[in-house]
């Protein structure tokens, strides 16, 4: 009897929680793994409680916190938000699985339903704007195939993109835009042999379609900037391909780009970045250099700006400083994608930058370029295979944020402190003379200098370097000495969490 009447209590107490539950509001708690439905139209926290992240200082503890990045802080006469113009880069926060080619996808998020439906797209924009609003962050860079499904046809796969996109331009809100955009012509067979530099026609049109669609939806969302990475333009083997013919297509694609930007009224810069290989063995963007001739080749100069990639500067056997240097005296510095490699793993690692000797060398060449406005950084940065928890994704950025925040600050010290500048200018006095002017005009004749030359006797090179204090040591050490002191303020966040 007893037992019957516990059992009655209990069926009518579910049945009224039951109840509770279908009218309530649509819930679906980001703890309850797969358990949603697939309405994208969820509204709830994806990143419950994690809150915003605020700056700390130096002294702080907490891993949710910015020990270096103080967004309106003033570092030689700008806001570090506005030096730093910081981007999430959703293929790899949002669609980045930890899969690699030894094993299966290692990240669940909670949010996710195991589809690729329009209504699993929307809410992982829902999760991307919850996350940008969190972390602080104003700008979102993706590719067209990251953010929607694909249709059985092309008009299909560009209504899914529209029906995401309608989406994200209401979640942006005033604030929040994209830094850039782009198309993904690498993934499906079809771009097996490239987009633009395939030798099939059909691809070269279907890349163009994509690009075009691609630019429009960059514009429709305020984007900044449109970037092109030559996922597969390039070469497996030089015996099969028609290397002048494939460059000349090339051009004549991003020509066409040019011209479509300028029909939409599309004032964004294009962006190209360069990568030496991976996933062909040649990509015809090898370094910043060899895109800048091919620019100037095809009078393409003016129209567009580079991309840089710190792990892909490695790549090509140069140090992100490099590339950055070599693209900013050519004028074409536009944005960054801020990452870096494994000097022990010889590809496209991808991972949140945490050495602060690195990050100062990047942030000299950004402060030379007086910032990277319309451009940023981009965290093209992903979490290791090994990192699966959601918080995760938080402490990853926040410690690539306060790493480039603190290469900012060890940076403009470097520069405030001038000796650095001192120490450059007295390495080329010798040419601050008047026969020196005369050589940089364009007027030294080699008659002249073979007269100076016999004039001067044997330049007294051993005693270069010691009379004008130029050594590469003592360089070395007033670089150290800086970097050391802000690496003696180590944090939690970059401490702990450096595989991130
Ligand atoms: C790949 C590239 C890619 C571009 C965008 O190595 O870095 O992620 O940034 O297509
Ligand atoms: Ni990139
Ligand atoms: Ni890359």
């Amino acid at each position: 009897m007893k037992g019957s009447r516990m059992l009655l209590l209990l069926v009518c107490l579910s049945v009224i929680a039951l109840g509770v539950i279908a009218t309530g509001p649509p819930t679906c708690p980001a703890d309850h793994g797969g358990e949603c439905s697939d309405s994208g139209e969820w509204k709830g926290e994806f990143f419950p409680g994690i809150p915003k992240i605020k700056y700390e200082g130096p002294s702080s503890k907490n891993p949710l916190a910015f020990k270096w990045y103080n967004a309106e802080e003033e570092i030689l006469g700008k806001k570090m938000k506005d030096w730093m113009r910081f981007s999430i880069a959703f293929w790899h926060t949002f669609r980045g699985t930890g899969g690699d080619p030894f094993g299966a996808p290692t990240k669940y998020w909670p949010w996710e339903d195991g589809t690729n439906s329009v209504a699993m797209a929307k809410r992982r924009m829902r999760a991307n704007f919850e996350f940008l609003e969190k972390i602080g962050v104003d700008r979102w860079c993706f590719h067209d195939k990251d953010i929607a499904p694909d249709g059985e046809t092309l008009e299909e796969t560009n209504k899914n993109l529209d029906e995401v996109v309608a989406l994200a331009k209401e979640l942006q809100g005033t604030k929040i835009r994209p830094l850039w955009g782009t198309a993904q012509l690498f993934n499906h067979p079809r771009y097996m042999h490239g987009g633009a530099t395939s030798s099939e026609l059909g691809v070269y049109a279907y890349s163009a379609a994509q690009v075009k669609k691609a630019m429009e939806v960059t514009h429709f969302l305020g984007g900044e900037n449109y970037v092109f990475w030559g996922g597969r333009e390039g070469y497996q083997s030089l015996l099969n391909t028609d290397m002048e013919r494939e460059l000349n297509h090339l051009a004549r694609f991003l020509e066409a780009s040019v011209a479509y930007k300028k029909k939409i009224g599309f004032n964004g810069t294009l962006l190209i970045e360069p990568k030496p290989q991976e996933p062909t063995k040649h990509q015809y963007d090898w370094d910043a250099a060899t895109t800048a001739n091919f620019l100037r080749k095809n009078g393409l100069i003016g129209e567009f700006k580079l991309n840089i990639e710190c792990n892909h500067a490695t790549l090509s056997g140069h140090s992100c400083h490099h590339e950055l240097e070599t693209a900013r005296i050519n004028g074409l510095l536009g944005n960054i994608d801020a990452n870096t490699g494994d000097p022990q793993i010889g590809w496209d690692t991808d991972q949140f930058m945490t050495d602060i000797a690195e990050a100062t060398l990047v942030m000299l060449s950004v402060i030379r370029n007086g910032g990277l406005a319309p451009g940023g950084f981009n965290f093209d940065a992903k979490l290791r295979r090994e990192s699966t928890d959601v918080e995760d994704i938080f402490l990853a950025h926040i410690s690539g944020m306060d790493t480039l925040a603190r290469g900012l600050r060890s940076a403009a010290k470097l520069i405030e402190d001038g000796s650095l500048a001192e120490l450059v200018r007295k390495r080329y006095q010798s040419f601050d003379t008047e026969i020196g002017a005369q050589i940089e005009a364009g007027k030294g004749d080699f008659e002249t200098l073979e007269k100076l030359a016999m004039k001067w006797g044997n330049p007294r090179f051993h005693l270069l370097s010691s009379s004008t204090g130029l050594g590469l040591d003592k360089l070395t050490k007033a670089l150290c000495q800086e970097v050391k002191h802000e690496a003696s303020k180590r944090t939690p966040s970059t401490a702990t969490h450096l595989d991130d």
